[in-house]
């Protein structure tokens, strides 16, 4: 998959994207990320890409032509049919749904704000998307930018081994994990759940079914509401509420 981030910081994208799962996949040649520099494209002697906002008010819009020419550059080398993104606070909030259908795109542009945004024209001209990452405030669009290539690059195909991409498929689950151990089994009183020190393989995989249900049902209920119950899953999460004393309002079945 080829990727162009549009972005006044070039070098924060590159050098981020260098580190672990996604940098392997980019030195393998499993994916290919660019980036384009709009001040590269700004056509004054000061190379302008910026300005203060119509109507007043405080910080600085960035402007349409520079970003246009950014994007052309950006478009020019990928392939056709190759969307463009744009990260802005008044996006569609990401999700992993958003991202197994981004993996599937032969070709993106991410653009990245700073200041206060952009000229709204440039996102009615060239924008297909528009994303969030959530309801909190970030400095520009990079962070979202690279959190974006970090959850679509580990689902291309053979970035990540047999296994983990099994479990990814899992989490595609919509639950959260279950708790997870590793040696000594004893800490400051603090001990590993029996069952799993034990070999009993299908009473491991109930104890984590129930885990993750239920700290699902805890913390995210709103990912069980999107998400249809087994009778198998609904008796499981009755015995981790049973044992837990979830609140009343969060019971299954009310
Ligand atoms: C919503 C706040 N804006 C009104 C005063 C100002 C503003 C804050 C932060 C304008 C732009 C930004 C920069 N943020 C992003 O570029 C951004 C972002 C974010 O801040 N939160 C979550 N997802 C994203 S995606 C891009």
């Amino acid at each position: 998959m080829q990727i162009q981030v549009v972005t006044l910081f070039p070098e924060m994208v590159t050098q981020a994207l260098a580190f672990g799962v996604c940098g392997r996949a980019l030195s393998r040649g499993l994916a290919e990320v660019g980036v384009v520099d709009p001040r590269d494209h700004a056509t004054d002697m000061h190379r302008t890409v910026d300005d203060r906002p119509y109507g007043g008010g405080p910080g600085m819009v960035l402007k349409f032509a520079p970003l246009r020419a950014a994007i052309g550059q950006a478009r020019g080398r990928l392939p056709a049919g190759a969307r463009v993104v744009f990260l802005t606070p008044q996006g569609r909030r990401f999700d992993q749904t958003m991202a197994r259908e981004m993996r599937d795109w032969p070709g993106l542009v991410l653009v990245a704000g700073r200041y206060e945004g952009f000229d709204e024209r440039i996102v009615e001209a060239e924008a297909d998307e528009e994303l969030s990452l959530g309801d909190f405030v970030l400095s520009g669009g990079e962070i979202a930018a690279m959190a974006v290539i970090d959850a679509v690059v580990r689902l291309l195909p053979g970035v990540l081994g047999d296994e983990a991409s099994a479990e990814q498929e899992s989490f595609s689950e919509g639950l959260l994990d279950c708790p997870q151990y590793t040696r000594p089994d004893e800490i400051e009183g603090r001990a590993v759940p029996a069952v799993l020190l034990g070999g009993d393989h299908a009473a491991i995989r109930r104890w984590r079914r129930v885990q993750a249900l239920g700290r699902t049902l805890a913390r995210r209920p709103d990912l069980l509401d999107r998400r249809r119950l087994d009778a198998e899953d609904r008796r499981l999460l009755g015995e981790y509420v049973a044992g837990q004393g979830v609140p009343d309002r969060e019971r299954p079945g009310d």
